[in-house]
């Protein structure tokens, strides 16, 4: 009889999306990992989406950066800290303090973050510490502090299910903060009466539950709340009373919202004016009104207004702070919220203090009795990178972010990290394509090792334990930063010897001479010892000394953080953000899907994420299509000024005539061509300094390719050179899709060098010379190895099938002749593109079902599983459900 496996459980924190899923780890003594939602956490009560459940699968060490290494050499610790420290305190002894950086992550811990701003802002003495949520919620931060005097997210998730109107804009809810979308969703199935609307160019999944989809025209949005301002006067929908009691600056903003008349209103947002009277009635209408917003606002370069656009409405009818009401940023990161309360932004200070004020800074100093603090702001991440480029910044350290791939004009940022004098990458992977230009690469713990709190969206502060064994020499963030403090002289204020003490500190910082004059403050912990961090449950902030845990809203009765306790209206003016001209016409939107995290580092491990979608692709409009001559599968060439992407042809309607929109997912590792963040212009927001990564002025061409390829391959492809191809983890091995300009190698000789197959394994298969097509098949035994599928168009063969193929037996020459075929039998019908990826379920398992008289998601359900788990594709299959119905009415 095997043992019975022992388990361990953990409860921890879910380390993608800002939601900040409470998950349930449990390891049994073989090593196996199974995760689950905790049904206690307040977050998800048990829920998670398709990444969360697949959590599990990305644990693996395929990859990792197990040692520190020195210009490639493995290392030992001291030796990589000592260089570090050196070449730090050697720079800045010879060009002063602002000739160092550090860029840095919403998802480091908070006390990664803590002691990473310390040292940089206290103890080397320049702002020149950044980090990715400037790409991310630096907008929201700027619009809060200019509204509130703070960056504070008054609302808690429950008032998205109390709300009678949600509107989402500029979110992609139902991919992005899938569990929300789910607790939405089922509020709105109980309470039909709620209505949700939905403002973005594209048709998303989202839209799918909206009541109302207003496809807004890129960047109209600070227009449509200028215009719904106006309506709410007019409508005598303002609450007078709250105006007086708690804000200034009512009139101007209201003169500024004013100033378009109704066809210029219409023309900026590219909506109706049935649409807009339909949405600004329902706004006016209704009490209980909770506007999310998340990167289609922040991501522009005029984000900041669109944040005070959306905040003045709230603030002009009072709605704010109660059940069910307020402006709602949706964070992205794990962490983005822990960053912004350490202050990890560059022009902030710590727990939420402002690196401007002289009190702040003087405050800090004397609690940290740091030697010389920053004076002031240092450089937003777009001009660190400018100034790496031109040599002002001479060490930089990166931390939990791979810039090469998300930064905007991420070709010149790559050009800069390769010329800079010295480069401290640290990371859980040994390859990424920033990685691969450092100078020192020091391995950092991953999700299930390190430990430490994050904060959500809600202001949630939740612990994440470590439920793995440090693998090789991997060591915590914190623990890098602390080394590099205490060797670069400052030992007594990095003495650290855990996260517990890093966040004891952090809590007694907030409360420190803060009296109520500062929103964050979470002072009840400062005392905090080992066994309370070990088991401190989730809690909302604020939680001052004396205090027991509270959920609590900000801004009903006022109470903002300005001096005198009142908020600001903002005058906002509708600026024309169309930046799309004759070289370049089409604007470039770029953005995330349901099953990727950002550069693939961890979801690209799993080959049920990988299936959902398996290549770069660009959306495209039909018309659009077919003015440039492009079919669906073709391939197309995307140019700005800045670079250029080489991505798969989606035809579709959701997308905007005029707008393309391309992922930001795809790198050198997974692609050929395909960082969309290479076209991507260094514009940002004056305010903020986010950058406008959703609309940008490109071009688009049919890319024309002599030879396009299908390959399954057990083993990884070994790097090669083509101007298109994409590779994607899939169950057993990777799937790769290929296209050549010209008529290409030896494709024998090629599969064995990519395929890495042995040089006595001769291939089966046959070439067609009339139709152009090719197929080779590797076997050992009666194993697949590999598959190359080639065609003069783009290749008909059953990807899902095909895959499937490097899992089962080919015992018979026949089924090995089957799989060069590419065609399933008929009696293993092909599932067709992954739908569900929990229960890999395909698209044409789900139609064949709607055959059968499934016409609902709740029976597909009960049928083929599919959508029973996390539930991130219910809206997809609603739509195939739909798309079924209505082709077999016509
Ligand atoms: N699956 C998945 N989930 C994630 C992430 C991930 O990588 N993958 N990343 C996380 C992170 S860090 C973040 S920041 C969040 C981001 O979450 P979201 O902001 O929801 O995601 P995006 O896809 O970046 O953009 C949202 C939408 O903005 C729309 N948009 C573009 N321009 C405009 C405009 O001018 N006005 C309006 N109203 N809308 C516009 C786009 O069409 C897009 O559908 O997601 C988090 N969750
Ligand atoms: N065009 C375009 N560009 C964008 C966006 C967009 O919508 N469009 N979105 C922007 C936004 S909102 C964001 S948040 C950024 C995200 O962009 P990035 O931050 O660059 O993306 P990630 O892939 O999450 O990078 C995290 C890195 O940290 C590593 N890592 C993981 N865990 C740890 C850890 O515990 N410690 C350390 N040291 N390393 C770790 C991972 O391996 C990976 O290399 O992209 C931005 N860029
Ligand atoms: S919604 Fe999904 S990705 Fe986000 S925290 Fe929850 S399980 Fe993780
Ligand atoms: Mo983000």
């Amino acid at each position: 009889m095997p043992e019975p496996v022992q388990e361990k459980s953990t409860k921890t924190t879910c380390p993608y999306c800002g939601v900040g899923c409470g998950v349930i780890a449990r390891v049994g003594n073989d090593g196996s990992v199974s995760i689950t939602g905790d049904p206690e956490h307040p977050a998800n009560f048990g829920r998670l989406c398709s990444k969360g459940s697949a959590l599990a699968e990305t644990l693996d060490l395929d990859g990792r950066l197990l040692y520190p290494e020195i210009g490639g050499r493995r290392a030992g610790w001291d030796e990589a800290l000592d260089l570090v420290a050196e070449r730090f305190s050697q720079s800045i002894a010879e060009h002063g303090p602002d000739s160092v950086a550090f860029y840095v992550s919403g998802q480091l811990l908070t006390e990664d973050y803590y002691i990473a701003n310390k040292l940089m802002k206290g103890f080397i003495g320049s702002g020149n510490i950044d980090t990715n949520s400037r790409l991310c919620m630096s907008s929201s931060v700027a619009g809060h502090r200019r509204a509130f005097g703070s960056d504070t997210v008054p609302g808690t998730y429950e008032d998205l299910e109390l709300a009678d109107l949600v509107v989402l804009t500029g979110s992609n809810l139902a991919w992005c903060h899938p569990v929300l979308y789910q607790r939405l969703a089922s509020a709105k199935a109980s309470r039909p009466e709620m209505k949700v609307v939905v403002i973005d160019p594209r048709r998303t999944m989202t839209s799918d539950i909206a009541d109302m989809h207003l496809a807004i025209a890129p960047d109209g949005d600070t227009a449509l709340f200028n215009g719904l301002l106006s309506h709410l006067v007019t409508s005598g929908a303002i609450d007078q009373n709250y105006i007086s009691a708690h804000t200034r600056g009512f009139p101007e903003a209201f003169a500024a919202a004013s100033a378009l008349d109704l066809p210029a209103l219409t023309r900026a947002t590219g909506l109706t004016l049935a649409e807009l009277g339909d949405f600004y009635r329902l706004f006016e209408t209704t009490e209980k009104v909770v506007t999310c917003y998340s990167q289609g606002v922040n991501q522009s370069a005029s984000g900041t207004d669109k944040v005070n656009a959306i905040l003045n409405c709230h603030l002009a009818t009072g709605r704010i702070g109660r059940p069910g009401m307020g402006p709602f940023s949706l964070t992205g990161q794990p962490n983005a919220m822990g960053g912004r309360e350490v202050g990890g932004l560059a022009n902030m200070l710590a727990a939420h203090m402002d690196l401007e004020k002289q009190h702040h800074r003087d405050l800090v100093q004397r609690f940290w009795n740091a030697p010389g603090l920053a004076t002031k702001p240092g450089l937003k991440a777009v001009d660190m990178f400018r100034a790496v480029a031109d040599g002002r910044i001479k060490a930089l350290w990166i931390m939990a972010t791979n810039p090469v791939v998300s930064m905007p004009d991420a070709d010149a940022v790559e050009a800069a990290i390769k010329a800079c004098p010295f480069v401290v990458v640290s990371d859980v992977l040994r390859e990424t394509d920033t990685a691969r230009h450092a100078h020192v690469t020091l391995p950092s713990l991953g999700w299930g090792e390190k430990s430490g709190t994050v904060t959500n969206s809600e202001r949630r502060i939740s612990r994440q334990r470590a439920f793995l064994v440090a693998p090789g020499e991997a060591r915590a963030d914190w623990w890098q930063l602390a080394e590099v403090g205490r060797r670069m002289g400052f030992a007594e204020a990095f003495g650290h010897t855990s996260p517990a003490e890093v966040f004891a500190e952090h809590a007694a910082l907030s409360g420190f001479e803060n009296d109520g004059r500062r929103d964050f403050d979470i002072s009840a912990h400062a005392a905090i010892d080992e066994a309370g961090y070990d088991d401190l449950p989730p809690f909302q902030w604020p939680q001052p000394k004396g205090t027991a845990p509270e959920e609590r809203r900000f801004f009903a009765e006022g109470g903002f953080y300005h001096p005198d306790r009142r908020a600001n209206f903002i005058a906002v003016e509708a600026v024309k953000a169309r930046p799309a001209n004759d070289a370049f016409p089409f604007t470039l939107n770029t953005g995330r899907v349901r099953d990727h995290w950002h550069t693939m580092t961890r979801t690209g491990k799993s080959a049920r994420l990988s299936s959902h979608l398996a290549e770069p692709f660009v959306e495209i409009h039909p018309r659009d299509a077919q003015k440039l001559g492009i079919a669906d599968a073709d391939l197309v060439t995307i140019e700005s000024p800045y670079g250029l992407v080489v991505v798969r042809a989606l035809i579709t309607e959701r997308q905007a005539e005029g707008n393309l929109f391309v992922p930001m997912h795809w790198n050198n590792q997974f692609a050929a061509k395909g960082r969309v963040d290479a076209l991507v212009p260094p514009v940002t927001d004056p305010f903020s300094g986010q950058p406008a990564s959703k609309n940008v002025a490109v071009r688009a061409t049919r890319f024309a390719a002599k030879t396009y390829g299908f390959a399954v391959s057990a083993q990884k492809p070994e790097v090669f050179d083509a101007p298109y191809w994409a590779a994607a983890k899939a169950e057993g091995g990777w799937r790769m899709e290929l296209a050549f300009r010209g008529d290409g190698p030896d494709w024998i000789d090629w599969c064995r060098q990519v395929f890495s197959i042995a040089a006595d394994i001769e291939p089966i298969g046959y070439t067609d010379r009339t139709s152009g097509e090719l197929r080779l098949a590797f076997f050992d035994e009666d194993r697949l190895l590999a598959a190359l599928f080639l065609s003069t168009r783009p290749v008909a063969v059953a990807r899902n099938w095909a895959v499937s193929q490097l899992g089962a037996s080919h015992a018979n020459l026949s089924r090995r002749f089957a799989v060069t075929a590419g065609r399933p039998g008929a009696d293993k019908p092909d599932p067709g593109a992954t739908v569900c990826s929990c229960f890999s379920v395909g698209v044409n398992q789900i139609a064949a079902a709607i055959r059968d008289g499934c016409h609902n998601v709740e029976t597909i359900g009960e049928k083929l599983s599919a959508g029973t788990n996390c539930g991130s594709c219910r809206a997809e299959i609603r739509g195939i459900i739909h798309a079924c119905l209505a082709a077999a009415a016509e």
